[in-house]
């Protein structure tokens, strides 16, 4: 019997090699996140009907992340153009990749729309509560007191909640928030919404909450980096199927 190699053992298969180590800062939640869409794509064996968009933001840092077909988008367009993706090729399995500014500022209006038309596909959301890529400016997700380079005396009251919001708009869709810091939870909500997409259910969306250890200060503390995570954000963004 062969074993499999420690490589085979670190990466999902459908993962592009030659492209690591990735792009992403130490500590940062989006390696987290791609692995466990990845091992989904694996288990569900549909990397050849995938469609990966990936919006402007640190989720740009995954367009050779994998071996899949990959499409880089306009800030907080991803959205639309998966959808159009999906339009045109109905065998596809359409996914958009964004950033909690992207999906919830600037791209709010297609992400709604495109959830109250039940389009076919699947929008991940990294929360990392920061505008993380432009140098760590204040986003919808900054929770309450914040300190950021736009908020230096803390950050105002008002926050969104992505999961809730499309819940409500749409009753039908698959919705659910994760976080980095579970790791074989995040891969069965993976697999669920594309299972989901991959028969054409509707819209399926998946908030993960994220660390930005970079902008939150925390690059190397990662006692800190968990405590904001676990302590910090899971408690005001409640985790689950919604
Ligand atoms: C139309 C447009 N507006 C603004 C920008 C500048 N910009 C690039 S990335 C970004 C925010 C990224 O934040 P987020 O979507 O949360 O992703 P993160 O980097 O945190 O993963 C902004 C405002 C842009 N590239 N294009
Ligand atoms: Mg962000």
């Amino acid at each position: 019997m062969s074993h499999p190699s420690a490589a085979q053992l670190a990466f999902p298969k459908c993962v592009r090699v030659e492209s690591k180590p990735h792009l992403f800062c130490p500590g940062c939640g989006h390696p987290e996140v791609l692995k466990a869409f990845g091992f989904a794509v694996d288990e569900l064996g549909i990397q050849k009907r995938l469609a990966f968009g990936v919006d402007i933001g640190c989720s740009l840092l995954a367009f050779d992340f994998f071996n899949i077909d990959t499409i880089e988008t306009h800030h907080g367009r991803t959205v639309p153009v998966m959808v159009g993706v999906k339009r045109g090729n109905p065998h596809a399995i359409s996914v958009a990749y964004v950033g909690d500014g992207g999906a919830y500022a600037i791209g709010m209006g297609s992400l709604l729309n495109a959830a109250i038309r039940n389009e076919n596909v699947f929008v991940i959301v990294v929360n990392n509560a920061v505008y993380a890529m432009t140098g760590g400016q204040e986003a919808p997700t900054t929770l309450p007191g914040t300190k950021t380079i736009t908020t230096p005396y803390g950050a105002d009251n008002h926050y969104v909640k992505g999961p809730d919001l499309i819940r409500h708009l749409n009753p039908t869709a698959w919705v659910a928030r994760g976080i980095t810091t579970r790791q074989l939870e995040l891969r069965a909500y993976m697999k669920e919404a594309l299972a989901f997409v991959k028969e054409n259910r509707g819209f399926a969306f998946l908030e993960v909450l994220s660390p930005c250890t970079l902008n939150w200060g925390t690059i190397d503390k990662p006692n800190e980096t968990f405590e904001i995570l676990e302590h910090k954000m899971a408690k005001v963004y409640t985790l689950g199927r919604f």
